[in-house]
């Protein structure tokens, strides 16, 4: 088979740019999409990516993404993706939940739409969607997040009903705790001391735990569908329990 071509999106840290660094060294071709246009410049000279700058929650910059995609798309790693605040439902801010909706639901959804010729042409394609554990399960002062991650998880479900015969595999992986450089400190609004306690006492996930896991996925021979992967640290036995040293 001739080369494989991953786009990852919100590659430029944390899963995304780990998943672009597992996939290329395994020899795939990859794409990488994020906002940051200096984080993609340094990914493109360490692992040879291609790089495409989008915001995918703008519909203009995803017409352009997928005019700039090229050839046949194997993979589509749905990573972009994120929380904003630490708050009761009482005290959340209605934009907050729009913004994580448009993000981690809309945003998922258009970025799927664009690449999704390019991943029936393929012949094997994969759409790999990265929920979380707050996709599955509440937790208090997270409400925004979690309905967001429930609403991209259901949407992976019907995602792989209504594509099932087109020979493209649905996927979702939902990690529990993964210590990354950004999504706590976003979550916490820019206080690394906050986004430090998340992690203190326990050994977290890392992103390369998760880009490990993407790629056992998408290496399954293909008429294996991986369709959920719960990933948690050891210490963490569910949302709301986790026992620190
Ligand atoms: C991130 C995991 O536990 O903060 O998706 O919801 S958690």
């Amino acid at each position: 088979m001739s080369e494989l071509h991953a786009v990852v999106t919100g590659a430029s840290s944390g899963i995304g740019a780990a998943a672009v660094r597992r996939l290329t060294a395994e020899g795939w071709r990859v794409t990488a999409v994020a906002r940051r246009q200096e984080r993609l410049a340094a990914l493109q000279a360490e692992t040879g990516c291609a790089v495409i700058v989008a915001d995918i929650t703008s519909a203009a910059d995803v017409a352009r993404l997928a005019q700039a995609v090229t050839g046949p798309v194997h993979a589509l790693v749905n990573n972009a993706g994120g929380a904003v605040g630490w708050v009761t439902i009482a005290q959340s801010s209605p934009d907050d939940w729009l913004s994580q909706y448009a993000l981690n639901v809309v945003g998922t959804v258009r970025v799927t739409q664009a690449l999704l010729p390019h991943l029936i042409d393929s012949g094997r394609g994969d759409v790999i969607n990265l929920t979380s554990t707050a996709g599955h399960e509440p937790y208090e002062y997270g409400a925004g997040y979690v309905a967001a991650k429930h609403a991209e998880a259901a949407m992976t479900r019907t995602l792989r009903l209504e594509l099932t015969g087109t020979g493209v595999r649905v996927m979702e992986i939902a990690p529990g705790m993964v210590h990354t450089e950004e999504f706590s400190l976003h979550r916490f609004d820019g206080d690394q001391s906050k986004a430090d306690a998340v992690y203190q006492g326990i050994e977290p996930l890392t992103a390369q735990d998760i880009a490990d896991a993407a790629f056992y996925a998408l290496s399954r021979p293909h008429h294996v569908s991986m369709d959920l992967m719960v990933i948690r640290p050891r210490e963490q036995g569910g949302a709301t329990k986790t026992v620190r040293r």
